[in-house]
Order: structure tokens, then sequence, then C-alpha cells
């Protein structure tokens, strides 16, 4: 562990108000939870926000007067990279476990869905990333199986009170062609293995084979402004953008 392997984008979701009890004293302060991504490309086709119910997060002030959300672990990392408020220090205003910012209304960059909402993955790991994750159902076996099992079973939903509203609407968008797999890769990879939820862990580690390297060589940008582009060649192009317009910031661990 430790800052200079890894670097990931951290795409800026913005809460939206009324805020939960647990962050309702921040309000009319700008508040997002902030989603490590290895594919800041996909960023069109973003259906939810994951968080994990059962696991700690912190709220904290950043440099420019902002708040993040995160792992505390996290946190400790950007503290590092002078993002933070204080150099080398995390100002924490307040600390919940993921249940408590379960079912929020968030904006985020790029994606067509003008509110997406916070929903539990519960394969969400603690010591990775930001433990908050961004959902792209047309290119993440992960992400379309944990979205399956919320739309498939209502007791899922109801037991992190979840509204159908939340759920039932989000379809992936298809936003890159990847030959053989076609526009909606994921959802190709999971049903051709006939996985059954996000915990069929082999099959799913299987479906991201078939997509991953094939659609990172392959695949062609679909999207409005990028169309017949490869996605290796958009890639970096994507996550400036992002981070010019204040959607994203780099991160590294
Ligand atoms: B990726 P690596 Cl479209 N726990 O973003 C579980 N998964 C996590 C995580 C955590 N704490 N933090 C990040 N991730 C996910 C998009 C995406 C991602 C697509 C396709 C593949 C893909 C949308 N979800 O990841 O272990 C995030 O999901 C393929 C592995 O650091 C992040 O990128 O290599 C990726 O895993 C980081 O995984």
């Amino acid at each position: 562990e430790g800052v200079g392997g890894q670097e990931y984008t951290l795409v800026k979701m913005k809460l939206l108000e009324p805020y939960p009890s647990k962050l309702s004293f921040l309000a009319g302060q700008d508040i997002y939870l902030v989603a490590a991504t290895l594919r800041p490309e996909t960023m069109f086709g973003q259906t939810n926000c994951w968080i994990h119910p059962d696991i700690p997060y912190v709220a904290y002030k950043m440099q420019n007067g902002e708040v993040f959300v995160s792992t505390r672990r996290a946190a400790r990392n950007m503290s590092y990279q002078e993002m933070t408020a204080d150099q080398g220090k995390v100002d924490i205003v307040a600390q919940f476990t993921g249940q408590d910012i379960m079912g929020c209304p968030l904006s985020a960059p790029l994606t067509e869905y003008k509110v997406i909402y916070t929903l539990p993955m519960l394969t969400i790991k603690e010591d990775k990333g930001t433990g908050v994750v961004t959902s792209v159902p047309s290119d993440s076996p992960d992400d379309y199986a944990a979205l399956c099992d919320l739309k498939r079973k209502p007791p899922f939903r109801s037991k992190y009170r979840i509204k159908d509203e939340m759920v039932l609407p989000f379809e992936p968008v298809p936003i890159i062609e990847i030959p053989e797999l076609g526009s909606l890769a994921a959802v190709f990879a999971v049903e051709k293995l006939k996985i059954q939820s996000q915990n069929d862990k082999d099959k799913l580690a299987e479906a991201k084979e078939m997509v991953y390297l094939k659609g990172f060589y392959e695949g062609i940008l679909l999207v409005k402004g990028f169309e017949g582009q490869r996605v290796q060649d958009v890639k970096k192009t994507i996550q400036q953008q992002m981070v010019a317009d204040g959607g994203a910031v780099i991160y590294m661990e």
C-alpha cells in the first residue's frame, strides 16, 4: 500500500439535497462521493453509484472547500497527495456507514441520466480505491450482475431501503462497440456465461477476461463527440476533459 502505484480517475458524483441525516449539517455546501475508476471513457454509461452498506466512510474537507466522501484510508492517501484541506492531514467532518448514505440522489459527469442513486454492492473492498464505485453495467460484468440482483429481487431492495424508482428505470447504455461482443459487452458476457448474481466469482472473472482486453484494443466509442474513435485513443482525452471540467480528479495508490 501507499502512494505511487495505480492511477485512478476519481469521478465526482455530486450529492443532491436534501442531504441524509448524517450530512444534513452540511446543507448548502458541495459534497461529492468520489468513485475510483480505471475506465474514465465509460462514464457516459453510468447508471448508479455502488457503496458497501456495512463499511465505514468519512466526509472531509478538500483544499478548494469541497467535501469528499470515501473510506478513511483513501482520504489519508489524498492528504499525502496534497489534495485535502491540510497537507498530510484529513479534516474529517462526519463519519458513518454506507447504509447511512444508501438510496441518495446524485448527479454525475457525462451520463445521460440526470439523477442516479447510491445502491448497495456487497463485493466492494474496503482496502481498494475509495470504497465508492461508479456503475457502468454496459461494460462491467460486476456492475451488470449487481444491478440485475437489485432489479430481480425486491427483498434485496427493501433490505437496504432502496425504492423501485432508484433501480427499475435504469438500463445499460450502449457506449462502446466491441467486435463479436456487441454494444453491451458486459450484458452479453453475463448472459452467455449464465451468471446468476454478483457473488458468482469464478464466472465473473471469466466474463471480465472476455470483455476487458478486447474492449481496450478493439472497442470503438458510440457516444456523441467520440463516435468511431478507439477506446485506447480517447481514454486519456476523456479523463483530462473531466478533470478540466471539475468532474474528476486524479488519484494514485
Ligand atoms: B471500474 P483494480 Cl466499465 N471494490 O470502473 C471493488 N471494485 C472496485 C473498488 C473497490 N473498492 N474500487 C474500484 N473498483 C472497480 C468502471 C469499470 C471498471 C468498467 C469496467 C471494468 C472496471 C465502472 N465500474 O474494472 O482492482 C472499478 O470499476 C475492472 C477491474 O484496481 C475500477 O474500475 O484493477 C476497478 O474496479 C479497479 O480495479
